[in-house]
């Protein structure tokens, strides 16, 4: 990938996707292209096909998709496999049929059987049943991650893939009802600390391990591999480091200034047990997380106050 390509972030106004677009401009990519939902609906492939024969691009980073916390996974079965499965057959067929040289489609982590072994490998795709909760969105992601295989095999387009670990930072959805368990627990503590409250609620039981990455470093690590990665094999994107979600209340707590105590509504799931990935094969080519859990709390609670805190 080079500065004078003509790159088009899918997806620019979510949280990862806006981290991207930041990096290469601060990169000094100068023809990042982008297109909201009022331009082209992703979903909807006539109009896919017209954005991506006007635009051009030469690469393609597909950061577009229906996320969601564990309970809007839950919830939303349907409309999880659906769009997913939509945007992503659209972006990736209409890059390839309109020329681009490069893209990036980006997985995540649930994708991995529920018990597969930790850390867990890229190999272990396929090896065993999904995690209930978000099976719909997995399976979604994985047939994003063999489209781009099979485009590489049977057209040579060189579709690579990307399976970041849990992703917080700026520019995250901080609705309770959808989020994360990141923004979801920012938002609890500093309501609690404002309202004086004696304790928050955390959902399920506390003992659930997850990894988290700041989506800075996770758009680092993408433009890293557009640059110099391409192969077939999927590519983990983690940290290294994982927390139980008690350890984690406890850090956003201490992070946020709240000083009362933690609940646990176990009505609420925990979802898969342990997930955290093994990110070797991006450490051998020469790649490290560079933002810690703390600091990047700190950050993203400063991006909460500046943009969510107080507002309707
Ligand atoms: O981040 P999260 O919603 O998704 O939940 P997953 C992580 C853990 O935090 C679960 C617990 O064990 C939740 O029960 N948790 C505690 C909470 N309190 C809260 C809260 O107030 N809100 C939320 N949301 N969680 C998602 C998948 O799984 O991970 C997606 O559903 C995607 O498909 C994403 O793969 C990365 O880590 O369980």
């Amino acid at each position: 990938m080079q500065p004078t390509d003509r790159v088009f972030v899918a997806g620019h106004r979510g949280m990862v996707g806006s981290a991207i677009v930041r990096r290469l401009e601060n990169a000094g990519f100068s023809d990042v292209v982008v297109a909201g939902r009022d331009v082209a609906d992703l979903t909807d492939h006539v109009a896919v096909d017209r954005l991506l024969a006007e635009m051009q691009p030469n690469v393609v980073v597909l950061a577009a998709a229906k996320v969601g916390g564990i309970l809007a996974n839950d919830s939303y079965p349907a409309d999880f496999i659906r769009d997913n499965l939509q945007i992503q057959t659209n972006v990736i067929d209409g890059a390839w049929r309109h020329g681009a040289k490069k893209l990036l489609f980006l997985g995540s982590s649930c994708i991995y059987p529920r018990e597969a072994d930790q850390p867990i490998h890229e190999d272990s795709l396929l090896t065993g049943p999904l995690e209930p909760t978000n099976q719909w969105y997995a399976i979604a992601k994985i047939a994003g991650i063999k489209m781009c295989q099979a485009y590489r095999r049977q057209y040579g387009f060189d579709a690579i893939c990307v399976q970041p670990t849990n992703v917080y930072g700026p520019g995250d959805n901080y609705d309770l009802a959808s989020s994360h368990v990141v923004a979801a627990l920012i938002r609890k503590f500093h309501e609690a600390k404002i309202n004086g409250d004696a304790d928050v609620t955390v959902w399920g039981t506390g003992s659930p391990r997850r990894e988290f990455i700041h989506v800075d470093d996770l758009a680092n690590a993408c433009t890293f591999l557009l640059d110099g990665y391409s192969g077939e094999d999927n590519v983990n994107i983690g940290t290294g480091q994982e927390v139980t979600i008690a350890e984690f209340a406890a850090i956003v707590s201490q992070v946020v200034g709240f000083e009362g105590g933690i609940v646990y509504d176990t009505s609420k799931p925990d979802g898969t047990p342990r997930k955290l990935i093994d990110s070797s094969r991006l450490a051998g080519l020469g790649w490290a997380a560079g933002i810690g859990l703390e600091d990047g709390l700190g950050q993203a609670y400063q991006w909460f106050l500046d943009n969510v805190a107080g507002k309707a």
